[in-house]
């Protein structure tokens, strides 16, 4: 867990943040969407700001910032297209959490510079063909041989897979036991003989993210990739669970991003739009619609943000996080939902940001755990709760 930035140096970072996601990542979108590409140029001036490096400890080269903090930058940059922030989301979030958690002292002084910096890029292999939602049916294998793992198998729809140096990958060590039992995770360098990285999918949305299958044939990598070391062996489902809960608070965030950025294009053309011979913001049908997604995002922004402070005071935030991804996630969809309606034809048009940002923000509902898991994690955390004798 880290401690906090100093409030001055925190407030420069989130400036820095604003105004790169305002004068450098905003003015690019139209590019991206038609190229379906970052471009490298602003790659290279993630790296410049340190935003590969939020989250990863001071000690290791990067900002060393609290959940708190980091929910703030990323409600920032999250006002821009969801591209943006996924070139470097899984070094902040998934890909690397599993080292800053769990791993060993020398796995951390190994990947964390280097991911700090965005040198290293990694990716998170947990979802295969028949393990998404059911993340302890992981089918992936890998057998001990001596001093090595072998592992086989196949990962779906990994984030970044294309350009990754490493995976957090969850595997089966113990084939005797089904489910969440006998995973271990392991990190697995990406040149490593075996590996073969399939062509990135076609989506809905999110032009220029990239996600990719990978198959694992016959790759050996020694026991000492175990993230944790091989004390965790057979542990890497919960090293899987704790990092999912982190990445969602970081969703959360990321989901206010959107909602404000869908508010700020629906209001300002609401006050612009004129109709039967006035702005439409001046009617009341359309104030409701406006007043429904603030309010929406506020209770979200609150959500997240108190969810952040739970993490960083240590506390046990599995049900937190699902309620507060499940409720910015949710709620952006109604808020997109709305800023289409406020601008009528216009809102359907590719011409208008809010188009685009409908069809983005659908996969946020899905990825990192659907609604429908959130929702089965806050009632199995409230029924535990219960039956401890806790009062909800
Ligand atoms: N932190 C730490 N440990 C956790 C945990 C958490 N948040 N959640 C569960 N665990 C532990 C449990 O305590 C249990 O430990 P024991 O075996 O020692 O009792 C173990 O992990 C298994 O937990 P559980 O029985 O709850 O696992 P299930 O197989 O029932 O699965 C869900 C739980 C459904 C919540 C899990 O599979 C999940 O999150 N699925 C969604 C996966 C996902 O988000 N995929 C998106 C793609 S990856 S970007």
């Amino acid at each position: 867990m880290n401690a906090p930035v100093d409030q001055a140096t925190f407030a420069q970072i989130r400036d820095t943040a604003r105004r790169f996601t305002q004068e450098r990542l905003i003015p690019h979108e139209r590019e991206v969407e038609e190229t379906d590409t970052v471009p490298a140029e602003l790659v290279e001036e993630m790296k410049e700001i340190g935003l590969f490096g939020l989250s990863v400890p001071q000690e290791f080269g990067g900002m060393g910032l609290t959940l708190s903090q980091e929910f703030e930058v990323i409600a920032e940059v999250g006002q821009a297209a969801l591209a943006f922030r996924s070139v470097f989301g899984t070094n902040v979030g998934i890909g690397s959490q599993g080292i800053v958690i769990d791993g060993t002292p020398d796995q951390k002084e190994r990947w964390l510079p280097g991911l700090a910096s965005g040198d290293v890029v990694a990716s998170f292999a947990l979802t295969e063909p028949d393990a998404g939602s059911d993340a302890g049916g992981v089918r992936t294998r890998a057998v001990r041989d001596g001093d090595d793992f072998v592992i086989t198998g196949t990962k779906r729809y990994i984030t970044n897979a294309n350009r990754a140096t490493i995976l957090t990958l969850m595997a089966r060590t113990d084939p005797d036991t089904p489910g969440s039992g006998g995973i271990s995770a392991f990190i697995v360098p990406t040149d490593t003989p075996g590996i073969t990285i399939g062509k990135h999918d076609s989506k809905m949305g999110q032009k220029g993210t990239r996600t990719c299958d990978i198959t694992l044939d016959a790759v050996r990598v020694p026991a000492s990739s175990i993230i944790g070391g091989e004390t965790r062996l057979n542990q890497g489902f919960k090293t899987a669970m704790k990092v999912l809960d982190r990445g969602r608070i970081h969703i959360a965030a990321l989901a206010t991003g959107q909602a404000r950025r869908l508010i700020n294009e629906a209001t300002g053309y609401a006050i612009d739009r004129k109709q039967f011979g006035q702005p439409i913001a001046e009617f009341q049908l359309v104030q409701a619609l406006l007043a429904d997604s603030q309010a929406e995002l506020y209770s979200a922004e609150c959500v997240g943000r108190d969810a952040a402070a739970r993490f960083d005071a240590g506390l046990n935030i599995a049900m937190e996080a699902a309620c507060a991804k499940m409720t910015s996630t949710e709620a952006v969809g109604r808020i997109a939902d709305r800023a289409v309606q406020i601008l009528g034809g216009a809102g359907y048009m590719t011409e208008y940001p809010v188009e685009r940002i409908y069809r983005d923000v659908r996969l946020m509902r899905i990825y990192e755990g659907t609604t429908q898991i959130q929702q089965l994690i806050i009632a199995r955390n409230m029924l535990r709760r219960h039956k401890g004798g806790e009062r909800l």
